[in-house]
């Protein structure tokens, strides 16, 4: 109903606005608390963006709110524009220092008729809190409240903050490579479900894709196979630094990984002085693993990895540095010992934390290096009791490679079948026994990449999985519940479809058919 009427389309108009229900909305993840009041804030063609606070990347977030608010409606907000109407509908972001917030990405929403109040204690909380207000805007506008288009928002207040700081994927660029454009759009669609970390498993003994410039062969020899006799390929360090900034731009840490001693082929090929196994070396486009190992008592070997641990940390602001670790068969169990224990220091050396698969535990590891819990409990005890912390990435449940039955097109089931609620319903915090929490740094789904060779496979393998383990590793336990959840997850298919996401259609999903219309509103 319309209370006073100017006829023309560029004036604002008085419009009574919908009751809408907050707590009916689909979010994912699931917010720490919402209240719902029932009326809804007017999102239409006279909204601005202001920001308040002295954090720069303050108007950086709430331009990108703009340009997705853009991307999906087709309007674009102004952002800290000067207007003559100062009624005008307006969502603000503000930086509020002082208060007692959960954590540095906490984050407040309050919405009513004529604003939109995003509160926050950091740029990457005002982050965050964007992607709850990308997923309350509705796909498709009500045109008959006024005589332009609303996008009516549901009113009411949240507050929200994650259970974990960490929250992760991997992609395998190695086993198959992946281009900075589909890298950037994985990114894309994680920080929609604030997923905060992307590892990149950059090196194994199929490929090799980072250029290092004081070793140039490991990308023209180790860089040009790929599984299944593919060419390969690399990212140059200024694609790698366009990554970091995409992510970066995205408030996501990136997590470089060179993966050593074992997994090492294709640096193995490229300088041969690496080699720990004596046997002839060639390039390999198969999927076996456990056969290569650099030779871990030369010294030469560990000025080779130190040229590779500086030339990637100073183009990584990241804190870490994954050194792999994982399945080195080949290599003597002391020669391991003594090689981890020696990356460590240079890892240290040029200002990262150590990272590695569980087995670095078998190491005299320091405290301050992290494992990554992947297959074996015991190694992830071991690492606590080294007084380490954890990720968790357990393989039964966090594989994104591991296919969702027998029926999948892609993926591999060495570890299980991972269908769409076995990946949801699982609690980190008591999965592996006996790791407190506060030993727990979070949670990552690593998305191996031996059957897939691009980016819709890619797609298939990830979602929607990834976006249950954004849920899994953001809401606290008593707001997560598989039954709710797979509604929420069902009408994610307006976005997906948005972004032209091959997701797989498991039929454990009622999918929500997207309205048509939206799909002429949209935009790529
Ligand atoms: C195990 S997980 C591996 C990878 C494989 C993956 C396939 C881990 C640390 N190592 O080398 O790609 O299985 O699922």
């Amino acid at each position: 109903m319309v209370i006073g009427i100017t006829s023309c389309n560029d004036t604002r108009e008085e419009i009574a606005m919908p009751s809408l229900d907050l707590s009916e909305e689909h979010l994912i993840p699931k917010p720490t608390k919402m209240v719902t009041s029932n009326g809804s804030f007017r999102l239409d063609q006279f909204t601005r963006i202001v920001t308040q606070g002295e954090d720069e990347r303050l108007a950086e977030v709430a331009s990108f709110l703009a340009g997705k608010i853009d991307q999906k409606a087709g309007i674009r907000p102004g952002v800290n524009t000067q207007t003559e109407d100062e009624y005008d509908p307006i969502i603000l972001l503000r930086q509020l220092k002082d208060a007692s917030w959960a954590n540095q990405e906490a984050y407040r929403l309050t919405i009513s008729r004529d604003s939109l109040i995003l509160e926050v204690p950091t740029a990457e909380a005002a982050f965050r809190g964007v992607q709850t207000i990308r997923q309350l805007i509705p796909d498709v506008s009500n045109d008959t409240l006024a005589s332009h288009p609303i996008w009516p928002v549901a009113a009411g207040t949240i507050e929200d903050y994650p259970n974990f700081g960490f929250r992760g994927s991997m992609l395998d660029v190695a086993r198959h490579f992946f281009s900075v454009e589909d890298v950037k759009k994985y990114i894309d669609l994680l920080a929609y479900y604030k997923i905060n970390v992307l590892h990149l498993h950059l090196t194994d003994d199929q490929g090799w894709r980072i250029e290092i410039k004081s070793w140039p062969k490991l990308t023209e020899v180790g860089g040009s196979t790929e599984v299944g006799g593919e060419s390969g390929g690399f990212f140059t360090q200024d694609d790698y630094k366009d990554i970091v900034a995409y992510a970066t731009s995205h408030f996501m840490t990136i997590i470089p990984e060179v993966d050593m001693p074992g997994h090492t082929n294709a640096a193995s090929v490229s300088y041969p002085f690496l080699d720990g196994t004596g046997k002839p070396l060639k390039l390999y486009e198969g999927t076996r693993v456990g056969f290569s190992t650099f030779d871990t008592r030369k010294d030469t070997v560990y000025a080779f990895i130190d040229d590779v641990v500086r030339e990637i940390s100073a183009l990584t602001p990241g804190p870490y540095f994954h050194i792999g670790g994982d399945e080195s068969h080949s290599t003597k169990k002391d020669d391991y010992i003594y090689f981890v224990n020696r990356v460590e220091k240079i890892v240290r050396k040029h200002g990262k934390t150590m990272v590695g698969w569980d087995e670095i535990a078998e190491a005299d590891v320091e405290s301050s290096s992290i494992a990554q819990f992947w297959a074996d409990a015991e190694n992830a005890t071991k690492a606590v009791n080294k007084g380490m912390k954890v990720i968790l990435s357990p393989a039964k449940k966090a594989y994104l490679d591991m296919q969702y039955d027998t029926l999948s097109k892609h993926g591999l089931h060495w570890a299980a079948y991972i269908p769409v609620d076995t990946a949801y319903i699982w609690n980190p915090e008591t999965y592996v026994p006996n790791i407190p929490k506060d030993r727990i740094l979070g949670v990552e789904a690593p998305l191996w990449s031996e059957t897939i060779s691009n980016i819709q496979e890619l797609e298939y393998l990830a979602f929607p999985r990834a976006i249950g383990y954004a849920e899994l590793s953001w809401s606290q336990e008593e707001n997560r519940d598989w039954e709710d959840f797979r509604v929420r997850l069902a009408h994610q298919t307006p976005y997906l479809d948005m972004m032209d996401v091959s997701y797989y259609p498991s039929p454990r999903i009622d999918w929500v058919k997207p309205p048509e219309k939206s799909r002429q509103i949209l935009k790529d």
